[in-house]
């Protein structure tokens, strides 16, 4: 077996991902590849938690083994938040959200307004292993967004090391640098070792 389930319903995750494990030898499929519209209830408090819901949710609903990952942004201003509710932090989405997010922060100066991104990928085996890789990627959330690139809050992710948001950073520098690509960068390491165990 050599095909890998890329299990999110985020086309900007969707993207990341194929460019970001291109080099791999596998098949790499997608939930609409296989006709999958099921969307899988995010219930766990920690991004772990929820990227195993869904890896094992998709993993089930394809008997392929699945790769989902939970991510998302944690202010330090706002004591980690949104976290694991960034999809639908302020009961918005798109520019709204964005809008939102600078609410919060109204009042707050550059050098206090820290920020990460969290990414957790958990990759299922229909043979019942689960393993984890995370990532994470240190900015600073801008007053007003910059920038078309990306998806989700990167018009406000100020990253200091190229003095860009991650919205004006060309795709291929993003994925060197983010949170998904190092924790992809980890979860390769799993799954060559499942190529070499015969399991992929
Ligand atoms: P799936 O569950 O189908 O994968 P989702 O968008 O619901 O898609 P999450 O529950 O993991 O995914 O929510 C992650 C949210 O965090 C995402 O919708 C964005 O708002 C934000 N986020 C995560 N990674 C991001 C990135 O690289 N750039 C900008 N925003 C990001």
């Amino acid at each position: 077996m050599t095909q890998l389930l890329i299990a999110t319903h985020n086309q900007g995750k969707l993207r990341e991902f194929a460019q970001i494990l291109a080099q791999l030898k596998l098949d790499l499929l997608t939930l609409d590849d296989l006709g999958i519209s099921t969307e899988v209830e995010e219930t766990g408090t920690t991004f772990a938690e929820n990227a195993q819901l869904k890896a094992t949710a998709y993993m089930r609903l394809s008997g392929l083994p699945a790769l989902a990952d939970d991510s998302g942004l944690e202010v330090a201003a706002l004591d980690g938040a949104p976290g694991v509710y960034s999809a639908r932090y302020g009961g918005v989405t798109g520019q709204a959200q964005l809008d939102y997010l600078l609410k919060q922060l109204e009042g707050i100066p550059f050098h206090a307004r820290l920020a990460r991104f969290v990414c957790v990928i958990a990759l299922a085996h229909p043979d019942g292993a689960i393993e984890f890789a995370e990532g994470f990627l240190p900015g600073v959330i801008e007053f007003a967004p910059r920038g078309t690139g990306g998806f989700g809050y990167d018009p406000l992710f100020y990253v200091l090391d190229d003095d860009l948001t991650l919205a004006e950073m060309p795709a291929e520098r993003k994925n060197q640098i983010s949170h998904r690509a190092a924790a992809a960068r980890a979860a390769s390491e799993t799954l060559a070792r499942w190529q070499a165990d015969g399991k992929l």
